[in-house]
């Protein structure tokens, strides 16, 4: 794990270390004819959990990288970022790997419903093989105050908005994840309000930077990732990046999110990343880098993406834009 300090905006080759040792590697699986245990192996063998490619191609998931999309800092290896989860469903706490690969991704059926012209029901693997999908690197940063950065595999969310064709009228889409306390204990906790929920505006969903993932490190995302398809909004605090998502809905009412409901001074719809408007109960200025030996660096105003969304929240008066 690199832990020496790098001057801001450059990204070197050695950076991307972990990924492409990934790809060394199954490249050397593939000639040696054996490529098919990534999708047969045990998940709780390996520490990151090799998911289900829900019969699609394992080679679709290591796609292109888009090369618009840099990073200022080192990436974080796989098992940074597999082993270090939030995703409540399977408990309140970061080691929840092991327990989310009870979840059964195949089949999954994902909705899209409420304000477009005709509902549409589609298994999650039929979606997804029908969009391009492409790699980029983002930074990652959760309200709690640590962060990560990797490549996930997805495509725009614009593309899934296009395929959705919501009505005129509508303004908001709103993602639901699955239910199913029997093996997702978390859903036992009856005073949280599930499911998980979240939603974005129109014009965040179909912001370039808003991605639906589908992988992570060149493979389908492993479950405690939120497979079989999750939302990537680099922008804003983690808790908007819904997991594990069944229903898309389009509606011209601004929905109110799971956390929200549960603490809306603390976790409100917006959510967008600002170092300068603490948390009620900790500071934003800083943050503390996954695998990064405890050490801090400087939030940055939309985590580094003014550039590309600053423009969606100009005209906004009298709106928390960001908590
Ligand atoms: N369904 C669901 N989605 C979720 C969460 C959750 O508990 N349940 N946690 C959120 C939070 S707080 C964060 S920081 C990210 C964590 O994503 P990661 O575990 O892939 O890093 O997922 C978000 N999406
Ligand atoms: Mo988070």
């Amino acid at each position: 794990m690199l832990t020496k300090s790098k001057p801001s905006w450059s990204i070197s080759e050695n950076l991307i270390t972990p990924e492409s040792a990934f790809k060394n590697r199954r490249a050397i699986l593939k000639t040696i004819g054996i490529s098919s245990i990534l999708t047969t192996i045990s998940p709780n063998v390996v520490g990151s959990a090799v998911a289900s490619t829900g019969g699609l191609n394992p080679n679709l998931f290591s796609a292109k990288r888009n090369l618009k999309y840099e990073l200022d800092r080192p990436l974080n290896t796989e098992k940074d970022v597999t082993t270090y989860n939030n995703f409540y469903e399977f408990g309140s706490h970061k080691l929840i790997s092991k327990d989310a690969q009870k979840l059964q991704t195949k089949p999954w059926t994902v909705t899209i419903d409420g304000m477009v012209e005709k509902p549409i029901i589609i298994d999650a693997h039929t979606l997804i093989s029908k969009m391009q999908l492409e790699e980029r690197l983002y930074r990652f940063r959760c309200v709690e105050a640590w962060s990560m950065a990797l490549p996930w595999t997805g495509f725009p969310m614009r593309d899934l908005v296009k395929f959705s064709r919501p009505l005129k009228k509508a303004k908001y889409v709103v993602m639901e994840t699955f239910m199913n306390s029997a093996i997702a204990k978390g859903q036992k906790q009856f005073w949280y309000p599930w499911p998980y929920r979240e939603g974005l505006t129109i014009g965040e969903a179909t912001n370039e930077l808003a991605l639906i993932g589908v992988g992570a490190y060149g493979k389908p995302l492993p479950k405690q990732m939120g497979a079989p398809l999750r939302l990537v909004v680099p922008w804003k605090y983690g808790f908007k990046s819904i997991k594990s998502i069944v229903r898309f809905s389009f509606t011209d009412k601004r929905p109110v999110s799971f956390w929200e409901t549960v603490q809306s001074e603390e976790y409100g719809f917006w959510a967008n990343v600002n170092p300068k408007v603490p948390h009620a109960r900790w500071s934003q200025e800083t943050e503390r880098v996954l695998g990064g030996g405890g050490k801090r660096i400087k939030t940055l105003i939309y985590n580094g993406y003014e550039e590309q969304v600053a423009g969606l929240y100009r005209n906004l008066k009298g709106e928390s834009l960001y908590y």
